[in-house]
């Protein structure tokens, strides 16, 4: 994935033809786990970067902008969430999004590295932000696909927090797994997904809708902006069981908003609302 170092910079070849560069001003740790090689680093405009297989996974200094829409959307969304499951993750992020909200009385996290777990603890303190302690946080270390297979109570949101569908990502991007998610949903549950940037990664986005569309009454994506993941917006999967969840007026979003109390710096209801205004490049690719 990464091409031979240019001295002091991380060279990011997710994608053909293209690549990103990111100054490392220090190294804090380097290191193979049983699954994948794990890096985090120091960058004067991004802060602290994970890099897993050479592939940007999360900066300390744009991670809100992912966090926090693949968290609030569905959460807020539905309006009475209490049960969440979140796939992936290991950084501890989208946990800490998910429980900032008090009405949540579960989340289970489930990750397939351990590794990613602890050392996310230590060398990226701010993802977590104390998650790891929570009592409504369940952590189970798992293949989260073989995970799902298994007979659960229901969720009432399902986030899958996955890398690009490479390596040990590959299987959250299937249609079994995306089944097996629709069977765990509660009647008017959401599953959100993180389906990469479409401009260069259309195909990625193309088949999970594919999947979506027989799975899911009312089926589509939502767009963020995350500059470290460079290309253009990413586009965040959306499957649920009904439309009371897209259907959410702007003003009833607002309430909620406000009665969860939440200090947010990408997410807005505004924003709720126009992120599922599709360009017409990306809508092409749902039809
Ligand atoms: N995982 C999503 C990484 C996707 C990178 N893809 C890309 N640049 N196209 C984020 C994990 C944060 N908890």
């Amino acid at each position: 994935m990464t091409m031979p170092d240019r001295d002091g910079w991380t060279v990011e070849t997710l994608h053909d033809n293209y690549a990103q560069a990111l100054r490392e001003d220090r190294v804090f740790y380097d290191s193979e786990t049983d699954h994948q090689r794990l890096r985090v680093f120091e960058n004067g405009r991004f802060g602290r970067v994970l890099t897993l297989d050479g592939v940007v996974q999360t900066t300390e200094g744009d991670e809100f902008m992912y966090h926090e829409m693949l968290a609030h959307v569905p959460i807020l969304a539905h309006g009475a969430a209490k049960r969440v499951l979140v796939i992936g993750g290991g950084d501890g992020g989208m946990a800490r999004e998910v429980l900032r909200h008090t009405s949540v009385d579960h989340c289970t996290m489930v990750e397939i590295d351990a590794g990613v777990v602890d050392f996310s603890k230590e060398y990226l303190p701010a993802l977590s932000d104390g998650v790891f302690d929570d009592p409504r946080l369940d952590l189970v270390i798992a293949d989260g696909a073989a995970f799902m297979a298994e007979k659960h109570e229901p969720f009432d949101v399902i986030i899958v927090d996955s890398t690009d569908p490479i390596g040990p990502g590959e299987v959250l991007f299937t249609d079994s797994f995306y089944g097996h998610a629709a069977r765990l949903l509660t009647p008017d549950g959401i599953l959100v997904t993180q389906n990469g940037v479409p401009f260069m990664q259309p195909d990625e986005l193309r088949q999970t809708m594919r999947a979506f569309r027989t799975l899911f009454p009312d089926w589509g994506c939502y767009l963020t902006h995350v500059p470290s993941y460079a290309g253009g917006p990413m586009a965040l999967g959306w499957g649920s069981m009904s439309v009371k969840g897209r259907d959410v007026d702007l003003a009833v979003l607002k309430q909620r908003f406000a009665a969860a109390g939440l200090q947010t710096r990408y997410y807005t209801p505004e924003v709720h609302k126009a992120a599922f205004a599709l360009p017409a490049y990306v809508a092409a690719l749902l039809s």
